[in-house]
C-alpha cells in the first residue's frame, strides 16, 4: 500500500502523506514522498503544490529505530531540498503533530497553514541528537534566534496560534478548512519563498542570552543541547547552504554517540513500560476521585489529580490535618494559582466525613504509612463505596497482599505509589496484588497515564521496585562510609556520575528521622547476619536529622541550604570503624561509583527474578524517573551492562563481599561467575532496539 499519494485539483498538486499510525518519516515514507515531488517537477498542468496529512498527525519525525544504522537513502535533507528545488510554491497543510523531521519538512514548504489541532516541536535534544535537516538553520531565520534556542533546547510542543505569534505559521484556519485554504493560499502565492533566506527578526543580546541560560540549565547542559544552541547562533550568519551542512555533520556525529544510544533505548523502554501496564479489560470512567488523607503526600496528590482535571474530594478526619490542606490547595496559594502556570482544570473540596466519598469513582488511601491504619479506612471504605469503585493504596512498602487479604472485595483494590514530592517526581508505580483485577489495573493505568505521570507495573515485594534497588544504593553508601569513604566522597562520586543530588544530601534533606522509625519498625524481623551500619542511628540517637536540625549526614551552620562535612558526623563515622575494627581506607570516585551501581544490578536481578518487575528496563524507567538517575546513561542498567566483564566482575565480587546477606542473588559472584539472572538482565538492556 502507497502511503503517499497525489491528487491534482484546479492545478494544485495535493502530496497526501498517510503512513499508520502517526505518519513516521522512514525510508518508505521519504522514498515516496521525493517520487511524488519528482514526478510534479514535469507536470506542466500544475501551478502550487500542498503537503497534508491523511492521518490524525502531519508528520511526527524521523523513525529513530533507522538512527541505529547508517540511514537508508533518499535521506530526509535530499527529500526537503527536492521540495525546495521545485520551482512551484509548496504549501503546508499541518495537523496534528508536526514535529522533528516533520517540522523540518514544514520549513522547507514555501508556507505553513494550521489547524488548531496543531502541535510543533523539535524534540530531538531529548533523544540525545539534535534537529538534523535544517531545523537549526530555517527556525532561527523564520522566529529568531531566542524563540528558536527556546523551542530547540526545551523540545516543548507549541500550539498553531503560537506558532502564527512567532512567525512559524503563516495563517491557522478552523481543521474543517485546512485543505482548501492550503489551496486556496498557495494558489495566490507568488512564487517560492525559502525559509532559508528570511532574514531572522533581530532579538536584543538580552533575550538570546536568557534562552541560551534557560537552554542550558533545562538541557543540563548536555553536549548536543550545548552543540543545537550554537548552531543556532552560529547558522542565521552563515548562508543556509553551508549552516545546513555543519548542522548534518554534527547530526551525524551526535546520533552514534553513547549518550544518543542510550535515549533511544529509554525511549522504547518507555513505550514498553506503558504497554506493560495495559491489560485488556476496558478501564473504569473517571471523573471523581476521592483521597483519604490529607497530609502532604494525600495534599499532593489531590493537587496533581485536579491539575489533571478531576473532581477531587479530599477526606481526614484530622480537622487540623484537613485545615492546613485546604489552605496549602487553595487556588490562589497554589503553583497552579501562579502567572504563567497551567489552568486548573477540575476542582478540590474537603471533608471530615468519610461518607463523602460515597459518590467518587476511585479512592486514593494516602494515610500514614501503618498497616493497622491502611486496613481501618480501606475496611471502611468498603462499607462506604460501591463494590467496584477502585481502591488504590499509596503505600511505599507495606504488604498490599495482606491488605488486601482483609477485604471482602480485594479484586478491586492495587497499590498506587507516588514518590515524593508527588506534583514534581513523575514516577507512580502500579502495584497488583496477587487477586487485583484486570478492570482495576487498567483503571489506574489510565489514571497515571491522565495525571501526565510515568506508570510503571510491579508486583508486590519489600519496596516493590524503586525503593528496592534505593535501599540498596543507600546501603552499599553506607558500607563505603564505614569501611572508609566519607558521605561526602560517596556523594561527590554519584554526582560526578550525573546524579544531582548523593544520598547523603537527600537524607539529610527529607529527614533521617523518617527511615529511623522505619528501621526501629523493623528491627525485630531484621536477620542478624545482615551487616548492619549504625552511624544513621547515632545521629538520630543525637538529635541530628538533617537540615532541619541543623546537623545530619552534613552540616548546616545558620541555615546555610548547602551542608558542609561535620566534623561530629566524623567522629561518630570512626567510633563506629573503631567498634567493628574495620580499618578505614580510601576509595576512588570509580570505585565508589562501581560498588554502588553493582549492588543496584543484584538488587535488580532478585527484583526481576521475584517478579515484582517485569522486565529489566522498566527498573532504568523507574531509577531515571523516579531517582533522577541520568537518563543519557541509560539508568543504572544499561550502563553497568555497558561496562566491561571485568569491571562487572569486579564489582559485583566487591559489592556480594561487601554484604553476602544483603546481596543474596549474587552468589556465586566471588568465583567470578556472573550469576545467571545479572547476565540474563545485562543481556536485556544492552540488546539492539531494531
Ligand atoms: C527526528 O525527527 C530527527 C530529525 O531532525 C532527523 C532529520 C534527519 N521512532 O508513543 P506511542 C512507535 S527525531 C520509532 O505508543 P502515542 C512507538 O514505539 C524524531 N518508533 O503512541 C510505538 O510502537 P509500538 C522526532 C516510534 O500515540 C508506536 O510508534 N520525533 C517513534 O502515545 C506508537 O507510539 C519524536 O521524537 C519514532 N520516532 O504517541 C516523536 N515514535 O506500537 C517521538 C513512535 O510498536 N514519538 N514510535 O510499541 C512520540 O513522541 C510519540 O510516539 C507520539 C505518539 C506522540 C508520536
Amino acid at each position: 500500500m502507497a502511503v503517499v499519494s497525489t491528487n491534482i485539483t484546479s492545478g494544485v498538486a495535493v502530496i497526501t502523506l498517510d503512513s499508520p499510525p502517526v505518519n513516521m518519516g522512514n525510508s518508505t515514507l521519504r522514498r515516496e514522498l521525493l517520487a511524488a515531488i519528482q514526478a510534479i517537477s514535469v507536470m506542466t498542468d500544475v501551478h502550487a503544490v500542498v503537503l497534508a496529512s491523511g492521518r490524525t498527525d502531519f508528520y511526527s519525525g524521523s523513525d529513530i529505530k533507522e538512527f541505529d544504522r547508517a540511514i537508508e537513502e533518499p535521506q530526509l535533507p535530499t527529500v526537503i531540498a527536492a521540495m525546495e528545488a521545485l520551482s512551484l510554491p509548496v504549501v503546508a497543510a499541518l495537523t496534528g503533530l508536526v514535529l522533528g523531521g516533520g517540522l523540518e519538512v514544514a520549513l522547507g514548504c514555501d508556507a505553513r497553514i494550521a489547524d488548531p489541532t496543531t502541535r510543533l516541536g523539535l524534540p530531538e535534544v531529548t533523544l540525545g541528537i539534535l534537529p538534523g535537516a535544517g531545523g537549526t538553520v530555517k527556525l532561527p531565520r523564520l522566529v529568531g534566534v531566542a524563540a528558536a534556542i527556546d523551542i530547540i533546547s526545551s523540545a516543548r510542543r507549541i500550539t498553531a496560534e503560537e506558532g502564527h505569534s512567532l512567525g512559524l505559521v503563516d495563517k491557522v484556519v478552523p481543521a474543517e478548512e485546512l485543505l482548501t485554504s492550503a489551496i486556496a493560499f498557495a494558489s495566490a502565492m507568488a512564487g517560492k519563498r525559502h525559509a532559508g533566506d528570511v532574514t531572522p527578526p533581530v532579538d536584543s543580546a538580552d533575550s538570546i542570552q536568557s534562552a541560551i541560560d534557560k537552554g542550558m540549565n533545562r538541557g543540563k547542559a548536555r553536549p548536543n543541547v550545548v552543540r543545537a544552541i550554537e548552531l543556532v547562533q552560529t547558522g542565521v550568519l552563515l548562508d543556509a547552504a553551508t549552516a545546513l551542512k555543519i548542522e548534518r555533520t554534527a547530526f551525524e556525529e551526535l546520533r552514534s554517540s553513547d549518550e544518543a544510544t542510550n535515549l533511544r533505548y529509554m525511549f522504547f523502554a518507555a513505550r514498553a513500560a506503558a504497554k506493560g501496564l495495559k491489560t485488556a479489560a476496558p478501564a473504569a470512567p473517571l471523573t471523581r476521585i476521592g483521597i483519604a488523607g490529607a497530609g502532604t503526600m494525600g495534599s499532593s496528590i489531590a493537587r496533581v489529580c485536579r491539575s489533571a482535571g478531576y473532581l477531587v474530594t479530599l477526606f481526614d478526619s484530622n480537622p487540623d490535618v484537613l485545615a492546613r490542606a485546604a489552605a496549602a490547595l487553595a487556588p490562589d496559594a497554589s503553583i497552579e494559582g501562579n502567572a504563567g502556570a497551567k489552568p486548573v482544570k477540575g476542582s478540590i473540596t474537603t471533608t471530615l466525613d468519610a461518607h463523602d466519598l460515597a459518590s467518587t469513582d476511585l479512592i486514593i488511601d494516602a494515610v500514614f504509612e501503618d498497616m493497622q491504619v491502611k486496613k481501618d479506612l480501606l475496611g471502611l471504605l468498603e462499607t462506604i463505596v460501591p463494590s467496584t469503585v477502585v481502591l488504590a493504596s499509596n503505600t511505599s512498602y507495606l504488604d498490599l497482599n495482606e491488605i488486601a487479604g482483609g477485604l471482602t472485595h480485594p479484586e478491586r483494590l492495587a497499590g498506587l505509589h507516588f514518590f515524593n514530592p508527588a506534583d514534581k517526581n513523575p514516577l507512580v508505580e502500579v502495584i497488583r496484588t496477587d487477586t487485583t483485577n484486570d478492570e482495576t489495573a487498567s483503571t489506574l493505568a489510565t489514571l497515571v497515564a491522565k495525571l501526565g505521570k510515568t506508570g510503571i507495573a510491579s508486583r508486590v515485594g519489600e519496596g516493590f521496585i524503586g525503593n528496592r534497588i534505593y535501599t540498596d544504593y543507600r546501603a552499599q553508601a553506607e558500607f563505603l562510609v564505614e569501611e572508609g569513604a566519607s558521605p561526602q566522597d560517596v556523594d561527590a562520586a554519584m554526582v560526578a556520575l550525573g546524579l544531582p543530588i548523593g544520598v547523603f544530601a537527600v537524607s539529610d534533606m527529607s529527614g533521617l528521622d523518617i527511615a529511623w522509625a522505619r528501621r526501629k519498625r523493623l528491627s525485630a524481623a531484621r536477620n542478624p547476619l545482615e551487616r548492619y551500619v549504625t552511624i544513621a542511628d547515632t545521629l538520630c540517637e543525637q538529635g541530628h536529622l538533617g537540615k532541619k536540625t541543623g546537623e545530619g549526614w552534613y552540616a548546616y551552620p545558620e541555615g546555610a541550604t548547602r551542608g558542609i562535612p561535620s566534623a561530629n558526623t566524623a567522629t561518630i563515622i570512626d567510633e563506629a570503624r573503631a567498634a567493628k575494627h574495620i580499618t578505614p581506607r580510601t576509595f576512588t570516585a570509580a570505585e565508589i561509583q562501581q560498588r554502588i551501581l553493582c549492588s543496584m544490578l543484584i538488587g535488580a536481578a532478585e527484583v526481576l527474578a521475584n517478579g515484582v518487575a517485569q522486565r529489566a528496563s522498566d527498573i532504568d524507567i523507574v531509577m531515571t524517573a523516579g531517582f533522577a538517575f541520568p537518563k543519557w546513561l541509560g539508568g543504572p542498567l544499561r550502563y553497568a551492562a555497558a561496562q566491561s566483564p571485568v569491571w562487572l566482575l569486579a564489582g559485583l565480587g566487591a559489592a556480594y563481599d561487601s554484604c553476602p546477606q544483603t546481596f543474596a542473588l549474587a552468589l556465586p559472584a566471588t568465583t567470578c561467575v556472573m550469576p545467571e539472572a545479572v547476565a540474563a538482565l545485562l543481556a536485556e538492556v544492552s540488546a539492539p532496539l531494531a
